[in-house]
């Protein structure tokens, strides 16, 4: 069976990048398709998404009313995913902070493991033109996280990520409560609880050069809570807990993967 992936890209305001980022994504990745995922971005980048759509066979395009945030984002691009026969299925911001030529390392590694993770602070700090707050703020988040999780991974808040097909497919995605950079802790959260395998990968993250951040302190807010509530969810265990957890019911649908 010949190997397909495809990359959801949230979008929100990325009028700037996103011509460039598809381009860049098709022009080095073989039999990789993206989906844009706009939230109904007031520059217009929907409408650069449909233009791309039409003239790429590869490029598609999720349009959602208003900005919901990331997570809901993601969510909505995930189901649309599995509803086709991709094998894996990417995570990557639209503004070039994450390089496409990295995605053929995700999908290697990803033959040997259940979900891999693009890591800036494996082995090294990898983190290119962020102000000094901004990277202090997500080492200390990475910290945090591990410290009340037990998770042992170095960047738990990445967002350029790889799901194998039956990984997503056992996420319940309709638990899924948080939607800033929590939810990218609550996803892994949800993988290694069960006993899967993550693999994190050294990944350089560079800020973006156009449009703007959507970071604010909601999302940081959202953060601090949410990984308390992932403990208890996990019983109180810093450890995966194979065992307590139930099968999702979006993969029960999909027996065969
Ligand atoms: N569809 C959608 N995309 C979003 C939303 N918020 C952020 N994004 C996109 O998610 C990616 C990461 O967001 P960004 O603002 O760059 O976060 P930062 O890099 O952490 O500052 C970018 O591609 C954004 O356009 C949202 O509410 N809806
Ligand atoms: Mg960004």
């Amino acid at each position: 069976m010949k190997r397909r992936a495809i990359v959801v890209v949230p979008t929100y305001n990325e009028r700037a990048n996103l011509e460039s980022l598809v381009d860049s994504v098709l022009g080095h990745n073989e039999a990789v398709d993206v989906l844009i995922v706009d939230d109904n971005s007031p520059d217009g980048t929907g409408e650069i998404a449909d233009q791309l759509a039409e003239r790429h066979s590869g490029v598609h395009v999720l349009h959602r009313t208003e900005k919901n945030g990331l997570g809901r984002a993601y969510c909505d691009g995930f189901a649309w995913a599995l509803g086709r026969d991709y094998e894996f299925v990417l995570e990557m911001d639209g503004d070039f902070s994450h390089d496409p030529k990295d995605i053929g390392r995700f999908i290697e590694a990803a033959a040997e493991a259940d979900l891999v993770i693009g890591s800036r602070y494996r082995d090294g700090i990898r983190v290119i033109n962020w102000p000094l707050n901004r990277l202090v703020l997500s080492l200390c988040a990475a910290k945090y996280v591990q410290f009340i999780t037990g998770m042992p991974f170095t960047d738990p808040t990445g967002g350029f990520k790889c799901f194998g097909r039956t990984t997503l497919e056992g996420i319940d995605l309709a638990q899924v409560r948080s939607n800033g950079y929590s939810f990218q802790i609550e996803l892994t959260h949800q993988v290694w609880r069960r006993g899967l395998r993550v693999k994190e990968i050294p990944i350089i993250f560079t800020d973006r050069f156009q449009g703007s951040s959507k970071m604010s302190k909601a999302i940081i807010r959202e953060a601090l809570v949410v990984v308390w509530q992932l403990l208890f969810r996990n019983g109180l265990r810093r450890c995966p807990n194979p065992g307590a957890v139930a099968e999702p019911v979006q993969a029960r649908s999909h027996p065969g993967g």
